[in-house]
C-alpha cells in the first residue's frame, strides 16, 4: 500500500493532497490531557516511550491524517547536552540559560545525548511497527538558529533582541555553540531515521527573527549542513526545513535541491507561493485561527489552498501549530472539505 505524503515527497501529484497538522498531538484533544495527567506533566510524557506512542497514535486513531509525527519536543536536545530544562505552567518553557550564567563549555560532548534520548528512539521504534501502513512517520528537531534562541535567553522571546545581542557580541561563542547543535541535530536525527523515521522536518520557528546575512549564516547554513549529513548517510530521506516568517527568504529555500520540502507559514500569500512549487515540495499555509471559527471562512481558505496549489505536489497543512482552543468538529470539517473533493 502507499504512503501518499512518502510519495508526494518523490514528485506524485494527488487529486486530494496528503494532509496532516502542526501540534496534531495536543492540548485541544481530551485524549491527550489525560495521558499528559497520566504521565505527570509533559516532559515526562516525552521521555515515557509509551505513553508517547500513545499521543502520536491519538489524532491517526480520529483523523486518519497521511503522517504521524512523533511526540517529543525541541528543547530535549539542550536537555541531552546537560541544561536544565523546565515548564512553567500557562508560562512555557524555561532554561538555565547563557544569559543567566550557564557556560558553554560546560555542555556534555555530543556523543553523551543518546543517554538521555534513547527513550525517543524507542518511541519512533514503537510508532514505526503501530501505525497504519499507509501513514507516513515524521521525525524532526529544531533548527540549530531556534534552539539556541531559548539556550541562550531561556525563554520565548518576543523579538529575539537579546539573542541578537548576545550573537553580535560574543560571535566566537555563538558561533559554536550553532555548530555543537549542528552535529548534535545530526546524530539525533540519525538514530531516528535508524530506528524508523521515514522523513524528517527541521523546525526554525524563530528564523524570522533574522535579517539578511544573519538569516542565511544561522538559519540557511546550518539547516543545509545537517540535510547535506543526513543525505550522505541516507541518500533516499526527504527533509522538511520550516523556516518559519522568512517572507522573501522562503525563495532562497526553494532553490536547494538537498531539501525536499518547504513548510509556509500562513503570512505567505498562496498567489506568491505558487511561484515556488517549480523548484520545490511546499507545504502549508492555513492559517491555524480557522480551526477556532470554523464556518464558511475555514471552507473558502481550503478552496483558495487547493485551486493554487493542487496541480504540483503539494502537502495540505497549517502555517504553525493548532493552539489548544482549535475545535475537534472544524478538524472534522476540514479533512471532510480536502477529502470529500
Ligand atoms: O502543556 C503541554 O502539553 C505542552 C504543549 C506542547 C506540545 C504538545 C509543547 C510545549 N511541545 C509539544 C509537542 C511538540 N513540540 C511537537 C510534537 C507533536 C506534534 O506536532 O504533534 C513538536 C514538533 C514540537 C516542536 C516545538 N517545540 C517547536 C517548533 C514548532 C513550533 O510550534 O514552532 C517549538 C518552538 C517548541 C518549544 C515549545 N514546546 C512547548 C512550548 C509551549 C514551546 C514554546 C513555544 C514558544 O516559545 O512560543
Amino acid at each position: 500500500m502507499k504512503k501518499k505524503l512518502l510519495e508526494t515527497l518523490n514528485g506524485v501529484i494527488y487529486k486530494t493532497p496528503p494532509i496532516w497538522l502542526m501540534r496534531q498531538a495536543g492540548r485541544y484533544l481530551p485524549e491527550y490531557m489525560k495521558t499528559r495527567e497520566k504521565a505527570g506533566g509533559f516532559l515526562d510524557l516525552c521521555y515515557n516511550s509509551d505513553l508517547s506512542t500513545e499521543v502520536t497514535l491519538q489524532p491517526i486513531r480520529r483523523f486518519n491524517f497521511d503522517a504521524a509525527i512523533l511526540f517529543a519536543d525541541i528543547l530535549l536536545v539542550p536537555q541531552a547536552l546537560g541544561m536544565k530544562v523546565w515548564f512553567e505552567t500557562g508560562e512555557g518553557p524555561r532554561l538555565d540559560s547563557v544569559l543567566t550564567g550557564f557556560n558553554i563549555n560546560n555542555l556534555k560532548p555530543v556523543s553523551d545525548i543518546h543517554e538521555t534520548l534513547s527513550p525517543i528512539y524507542q518511541t519512533v521504534k514503537n510508532l514505526s511497527e503501530s501505525l497504519p501502513k499507509t501513514t507516513t512517520l515524521i521525525g524532526f528537531a529544531g533548527a540549530p538558529w531556534t534552539v539556541a534562541t531559548y539556550m541562550i535567553f531561556g525563554k520565548s522571546s518576543r523579538d529575539h533582541k537579546e539573542v541578537k545581542i548576545f550573537a553580535n557580541e560574543n560571535p566566537t561563542i555563538f558561533d559554536n555553540l550553532i555548530d555543537i547543535l549542528t552535529n548534535a541535530t545530526v546524530e539525533y536525527l540519525s538514530r531516528q531515521i535508524n530506528a524508523g523515521a521515514e522523513v524528517i522536518k527541521l523546525f526554525d520557528s524563530w528564523a524570522g527573527a533574522l535579517s539578511g546575512m544573519d538569516m542565511i549564516k544561522y538559519s540557511y547554513n546550518p539547516m543545509l549542513k545537517i540535510t547535506q549529513v543526513l543525505k550522505k548517510r541516507y541518500p533516499k530521506i526527504p527533509v522538511i526545513v520550516f523556516p518559519r516568517g522568512v517572507g522573501g527568504g522562503y525563495v532562497q529555500f526553494s532553490k536547494n535541491k538537498v531539501f525536499s520540502g518547504l513548510a509556509l507559514d500562513q503570512s505567505v500569500p498562496i498567489s506568491w507561493a505558487k511561484q515556488l512549487q517549480k523548484d520545490i515540495i511546499i507545504q502549508g499555509n492555513l492559517d491555524p485561527i480557522h480551526l477556532i471559527t470554523g464556518g464558511n471562512k475555514l471552507k473558502s481558505e481550503i478552496e483558495l489552498l487547493l485551486a493554487a496549489f493542487s496541480g504540483s505536489p503539494f502537502i495540505f497543512n497549517l502555517g504553525h501549530g493548532i493552539t489548544p482552543d482549535a475545535k475537534v468538529e472544524n478538524i472534522d470539517l476540514l479533512l471532510k472539505y480536502i477529502r470529500d473533493k
